[in-house]
């Protein structure tokens, strides 16, 4: 059987920020939503990079993830070369335990937004949810499962008990 035309696009700029955005991968694997993942680099592949994001929307995508650490541009460069929506991950860079990555990241001027969650594995999980949440204003089906995901953990807040 042929896969699914991917929906969602998980990029980061380095293998090594794989840990972090498996995250994200293992969300939208849990939504089923079909998505790839790829490492692409603004700075060590950049012609890849634009012709990536150039192109992702004719692919069918229609949500961009993109991860990556230190001067961290890729996500605003993909979003410089698409309409599609695109949300930035910065990861937590050892030398500066991510406020690097998420300056870079998240102060993008007028005009090119990049939608960007917080520093390292919850960000790349929010940029998961976020992107089933965009998903999901058009898919009815999507927004019950995105629903039945929030009463599951607000159930799970309501059962805690403290020992
Ligand atoms: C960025 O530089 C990547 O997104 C990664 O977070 C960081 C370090 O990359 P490596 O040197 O580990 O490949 O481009």
């Amino acid at each position: 059987m042929a896969e699914a035309r991917p929906l969602v696009g998980v990029i980061m700029g380095s293998k090594s920020d794989w840990e972090t955005m498996s995250q994200a991968d293992q969300v939208l694997s849990e939504f089923g939503i079909p998505h790839e993942c790829r490492v692409l680099s603004a700075h060590r592949t950049p012609a890849l990079t634009a012709e990536y994001a150039s192109t992702a929307s004719n692919r069918g995508l229609e949500v961009i993830i993109a991860g990556a650490g230190g001067a961290a541009h890729l996500a605003g460069v993909v979003a410089a070369h698409t309409i599609l929506p695109v949300i930035g991950v910065p990861m937590q860079s050892s030398a500066l335990n991510g406020l690097d990555s998420l300056l870079s990241t998240v102060q993008m001027p007028k005009g090119i937004p990049v939608a960007t969650v917080a520093i390292g594995a919850s960000g790349a999980a929010n940029a998961g949810l976020l992107a089933v949440a965009i998903l999901a204003t058009s898919r009815p089906e999507l927004r019950a499962k995105l629903q039945a995901y929030r009463d599951r953990i607000a159930a799970d807040v309501q059962s805690a008990r403290l020992p």
